[in-house]
């Protein structure tokens, strides 16, 4: 059964197990304030990144982790707030969790209302598969007698042993919105590499994608469904000084989110679902496929 336990700034987490013995055994780390995934580790092998300047006060978002983007992706949506207000808001702890899955939830109140004029129920299930793998499957229900329509996603902070080890694989010939230049753009390199800030917003990628760190031998192997599109991000020297929860730490990480932003967004007719869902399997290299 999966727990709550007190967490940094007094914040409710789950912490969550796989039974493998040895070297596959796992853990991941989910704080209720804004269903945010702090950590997840297998074999010993710290695979998510968090800010050691993070912050964990609600309602500011916690720097790191898988934030959930919703009811929209940047400013993909009507709200001020970019990327949504569920990751500044506590979700609840679902009946049914295990020791190694988890599902938290988040429907519309009076607040949500006010911001965002629609009904609606967000559930994020978060389990560690038997191989050690982290599963995040996000279900929205449209519980308004309206339509819904939305954009998001889960934004994903994959640690590194340095940015320049880092490269995103699986986006080649793909046209992009290149955040920082303001611009739609054609990835035509093998691999996307960080040699200075990165934000793109990848249109209609493949469900398979890979996230490999030279400097520590390491493979992420990225598959998603439901999600049309993918994001990739790092900040680089000048952008990270200008945040507060980041600073000196940029180099620790790359962001590679599962998306439904540029593609278009999510509608949803009265009582309809969506569900969307990123799996992630950690291999060293030469294990991890090509
Ligand atoms: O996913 C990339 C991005 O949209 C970047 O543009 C950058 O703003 C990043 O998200 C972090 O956003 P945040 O609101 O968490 O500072």
């Amino acid at each position: 059964m999966a727990s709550l336990k007190t967490g940094e700034g007094g914040l409710s987490k789950v912490v969550l197990t796989t039974n493998a013995g040895g070297a596959g055994a796992a853990t991941a780390t989910l704080y209720r304030h804004g269903a945010t995934l702090t950590g997840w580790s297998v074999g010993g092998e710290q695979l998510i990144f968090v800010s050691p300047r993070a912050v964990f006060q609600p309602p500011k978002a916690i720097r790191g982790g898988v934030p959930v983007c919703f009811p929209q992706f940047g400013n993909l949506g009507p709200l001020q707030a970019q990327h949504g207000f569920a990751r500044n808001r506590e979700w609840q702890l679902a009946a049914g969790s295990s020791s190694s899955s988890a599902t938290l939830v988040l429907e519309s109140d009076e607040e949500t209302l006010a911001l965002w004029p629609h009904a609606f129920r967000a559930e994020l299930t978060t389990s560690l598969l038997p191989s050690g793998a982290l599963q995040q499957v996000l279900r929205v229900t449209n519980t308004d007698s309206k339509p819904l329509e939305f954009t998001c996603a889960l934004h994903t902070y994959f640690k590194v042993s340095d940015i320049a080890n880092a490269s995103v694989v699986g986006l080649k010939g793909l046209q992009y919105y290149d955040n920082a230049a303001g611009a739609l753009a054609t990835d035509a390199a093998e691999a996307v590499t960080f040699s200075g800030e990165v934000d793109r917003a990848y249109i209609a990628a493949p469900d398979t994608l890979k996230v490999a760190d030279s400097g520590r031998g390491a493979v992420l192997m990225v598959h998603k469904r439901g999600f049309s599109d993918a994001v990739v991000w790092n900040p680089a020297q000048a952008k990270a000084e200008g945040m507060a929860d980041l600073g000196e730490h940029w180099r620790g990480f790359v962001c590679l989110e599962v998306a439904q932003a540029r593609s278009g967004p999510v509608v949803l007719q009265p009582g309809e679902a969506w569900e969307g869902s990123t799996t992630v399997q950690y291999d060293t290299i030469g294990e991890g496929a090509d």
